[in-house]
């Protein structure tokens, strides 16, 4: 499967696009790990750090940290210590809480309005 992700950011203004060739997600039995690769699009690679992970729910804690991401960022994800990207925040949160996409140098590059996550059969 292929994982194509569209993202508005919260001016309206950025467009951006992640097109990742290879997506795959694990059993429950693995608490859903996500599996990316292959990233295309002119959205830095918000999932790196996110490949491999297990999904994590503020009653589900599988990230790598110590304490609980999903409990620290109010949403799901999957989170390792802790994200890179966090498109299940909440709208009305501001900075790590809030939707957003991409990190550099302890900044968040792309705050964002909406986004959108399109699974295709890899042709
Ligand atoms: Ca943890």
């Amino acid at each position: 499967m292929s994982l194509e992700i569209n993202m508005m950011g919260k001016d309206k203004k950025d467009c951006l696009v992640a097109k990742y060739r290879y997506f795959s997600i694990g059993p429950e039995s693995d608490n859903y790990k996500l599996h990316v690769s292959g990233l295309s699009g002119n959205a830095v690679d918000g999932l790196a750090l996110h490949d491999n992970q297990q999904f994590s729910t503020n009653d589900a804690d599988h990230d790598v940290w110590w304490k609980n991401c999903a409990s620290a960022r109010e949403a799901g994800w999957w989170y390792a210590r802790c994200t890179q990207s966090n498109l299940n925040g909440n709208f009305n949160k501001t900075h790590k809480k809030g939707i957003w996409w991409g990190w550099q140098h302890d900044v968040i590059l792309h705050k964002l309005c909406c986004s959108e996550m399109k699974i295709y059969k890899r042709t």
